[in-house]
């Protein structure tokens, strides 16, 4: 039996629900191929821990594809994202009231990462099934961005994909305000397509996916 490892996050900044986990954990089990299994675990929204419980993760389950996902808030679609870079300068508190200002992810590490998903492709299969997607150019500098970051550090060179998917808010967070949300269901279906599309496109689509600025 192979795994392909997704993770989603607790709630922070004052949210009772992280959409990226209430999506992901609707994906436990969920066979992607004869023999392949999706397993779903949650991060804590941390700089001090979430890196480490997930390269945890990653030591106990030793998947074959790893997808972390997060809240991206303001998103308005399911966004693939292309690059994690070097820093951690955070806007808000995380929940354990750190707020690191322009520090290294990884001292000495590269300046990015790139992700080794094939984006293009995950962004088309989104899109065939009626669902908003995007490659997104920028994962911010939270604790996502560290994440990913870590993720692609500590899988570079190993030929286990990986990458980052950022969600929009649920409706019931969004409530009465002009931001932008995804109902869950569709979220779900959403990543499921964008997975699925990660595990069997061995190599990316050449489709325009990119931003002026
Ligand atoms: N979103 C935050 C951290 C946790 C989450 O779900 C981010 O984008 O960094």
């Amino acid at each position: 039996m192979q795994t392909v490892l997704l993770t989603g996050f607790e709630p922070f900044d004052q949210d009772s629900v992280n959409p990226s986990w209430e999506a992901v954990r609707q994906l436990e089990g969920v066979s992607l191929a004869p023999g392949v299994q999706i397993v779903a675990r949650q991060l804590p929204c941390a700089f001090a821990n979430a890196g480490e419980c997930l390269t945890q993760l990653i030591d106990e389950l030793r998947p074959a594809m790893v997808i972390a996902t997060g809240l991206g808030p303001g998103r308005s679609d399911i966004s693939i994202e292309r690059v994690a870079i070097n820093i951690n300068d955070a806007r808000i508190p995380d929940n354990l009231g750190e707020q690191p200002i322009d520090t290294a992810v990884v001292t000495g590490g590269p300046a990015a990462y790139f992700t080794t998903l094939p984006i293009k492709a995950m962004v088309q299969s989104v899109r065939e099934m009626g669902i908003a997607a995007s490659v997104s150019q920028t994962a911010g500098t939270f604790v996502c961005n560290q994440v990913f970051y870590l993720l692609q550090h500590a899988l570079a060179g190993s030929g286990v994909r990986s990458g980052f998917i950022h969600v929009p808010f649920l409706p019931e967070q969004v409530a009465g305000s002009q931001r932008p949300s995804m109902a869950l269901g569709t979220m779900v279906a959403g990543l499921q397509a964008a997975v699925l599309a990660a595990w069997q496109t061995p190599v990316d689509a050449k489709e325009v996916g990119g931003q002026v600025s």
